[in-house]
């Protein structure tokens, strides 16, 4: 009690920077407009629209690519000091081609950059947030190693444009969610579903495309920009369910975030030992002539390790994890871990199925990463609650004062390396698979509007407090 108390004294360290998150897709609308050509994204909403709960899609969203002004306002209303949002590949390169890049995407980024940058607000870039071009798509996507070539030819193209202003870069935003949800499994674009091996390529390439981009920046731009980049992985905390779960619990923190965290942040590389154990035991049972997890080269261990100047972790909730080891030979992702998860009854829960309540898992999860990389630098960028819409938000203004707490042990108590925290999301948005049925905003959108006015929920008043005092307030 007492050290909860100090906490809520403290102010957060000088150096410490707030912000908020967005991304192309799910903001910015204008999908077929000023030479953008077809992401994933779009195919899949046209397609298949009962994939999506409310059979919605992005094709205005909030219209962002109209209102980027009105959005800068917002951002300084909030007061805040960097603004994390994604540049739409299929904008610069509207069918992946790397040749002749679309000039009007261009001048979009370069006066929206410039306004930020006037305003002093810090821009954070994601690269790369789900939204690949659906010609490259056709030719295997992130399971065709060329797309390490494609993908870097269209980061120079950002860094030569964009380099001068932006002072953190994001290659990709969690990979797990996009290869092993959208790869192995079908709950995002492009729903290849073929688990246990469509996941496990997208992300061997994944990880060797974020290594190139990582090194043409450190050879080429870092001298005249003196920028940083990294990566943003998804994490959710699994607690061991009983004693004897803790390796359950440790192996699956490993299939969830050491699969991408290990090569690049710990001191040997490579996968984590237990994936590629579980993974190779598992496809020779089941009669692979090789392991379905592909293999680095020890050159490529090399080249992949260190490649972060960052760690960007996202972060939104907690499970219970039980070890489930079985004969089953079904091949799967899942069947691979062998670990079940729950969250607990008794947790507040938020409007996303996946989503409870569990600021300890937060604190836990920094204190990991800072044990098992090394001290790494922290940003923190996402973190949320979801509910279906309304300006007063009770549960999210608790939601952020409690995690925010959960943040402050993490940095003064654990000594955590944490220097940015950017909530996700300035503005109600295209939710992916719930599309605009669950909400993460702190402004409100009014969707049945076609201006799509924009308004304050009391989270918003509450965040905006938090970075005017520095303090929670
Ligand atoms: C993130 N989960 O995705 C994405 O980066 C955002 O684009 C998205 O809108 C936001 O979180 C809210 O969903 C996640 O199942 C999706 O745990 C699902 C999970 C975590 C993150």
């Amino acid at each position: 009690i007492w050290v909860c108390r100090l906490i809520l004294a403290v102010p957060f360290p000088e150096d410490f920077i707030f912000g908020v998150s967005t991304a192309a897709y799910q903001n910015e609308g204008a999908w077929n407009t000023s030479g953008k050509g077809p992401s994933i994204w779009d195919t899949l909403t046209h397609e298949r629209p009962e994939l999506i709960l409310d059979r919605s899609n992005g094709d205005v969203a909030d219209n962002s690519y109209n209102k980027w002004e009105e959005d800068i306002e917002l951002l300084n209303d909030l007061g805040v000091q960097f603004y994390r949002f994604s540049i739409a590949w299929t904008r610069i390169f509207p069918d992946g081609e790397p040749i002749n890049p679309n000039q009007e995407g261009i001048n979009f980024y370069n006066n929206f950059l410039d306004q930020l940058t006037s305003n002093g607000i810090l821009p954070m870039v994601t690269i790369f947030h789900w939204d690949i071009p659906e010609s490259l798509q056709k030719m295997g996507g992130f399971m065709n190693p060329r797309i390490i070539d494609y993908y870097t030819a269209y980061a120079k193209v950002l860094f030569d444009h964009f380099g001068d202003r932006v002072k953190y870069w994001i290659t990709i935003n969690e990979p797990k969610q996009y290869c092993q949800e959208g790869h192995g499994e079908a709950s995002y674009a492009p729903a290849i579903n073929i688990s246990g091996v469509a996941d496990y390529l997208c992300g061997h390439n994944i990880i060797r495309a974020h290594a190139a981009v990582y090194h043409m920046y450190d050879d080429y731009y870092r001298s005249l920009y003196d920028g940083e980049v990294g990566i943003s992985l998804s994490g959710h905390w699994f607690e061991a369910y009983t004693r004897d779960d803790e390796d359950a619990a440790e192996r699956m923190r490993q299939f969830y975030v050491g699969w991408w965290a290990n090569p690049i942040f710990s001191s040997e590389g490579d996968y984590p030992k237990v994936m590629k154990e579980f993974i190779s035991k598992r496809s020779s049972q089941q009669g692979y002539p090789w392991s379905r997890l592909p293999e680095f080269t020890e050159d490529e261990i090399n080249y992949i390790r260190g490649t972060a100047d960052f760690f960007g972790f996202n972060h939104y909730t907690t499970f219970m994890a039980q070890n489930a080891e079985s004969d089953d030979l079904t091949v799967s992702y899942a069947n691979d871990h062998q670990v079940i998860f729950a969250s607990d009854p008794t947790w507040a829960r938020g409007a996303s199925a996946w989503l409870s309540v569990v600021p300890w898992g937060f604190r836990k999860y920094l204190k990991w990463i800072k044990d098992t990389y090394s001290s790494p630098i922290i940003y923190v960028t996402e973190n949320g609650f979801s509910d279906h819409g309304g300006l007063h938000d009770p549960e999210r203004v608790q939601y952020y004062k409690q995690y925010m707490e959960a943040l402050l042990e993490a940095i003064y108590i654990d000594e955590v390396e944490v220097k940015g925290y950017a909530p996700w999301t300035l503005m109600d948005n295209f939710e992916w698979f719930d599309g605009y049925v669950n909400r993460f905003g702190l402004y409100g959108v009014d969707f049945s509007d076609p201006n799509l006015p924009r308004k304050p929920k009391d989270s918003a008043k509450y965040y905006k407090e938090v970075i005017k005092s520095r303090r929670l307030v």
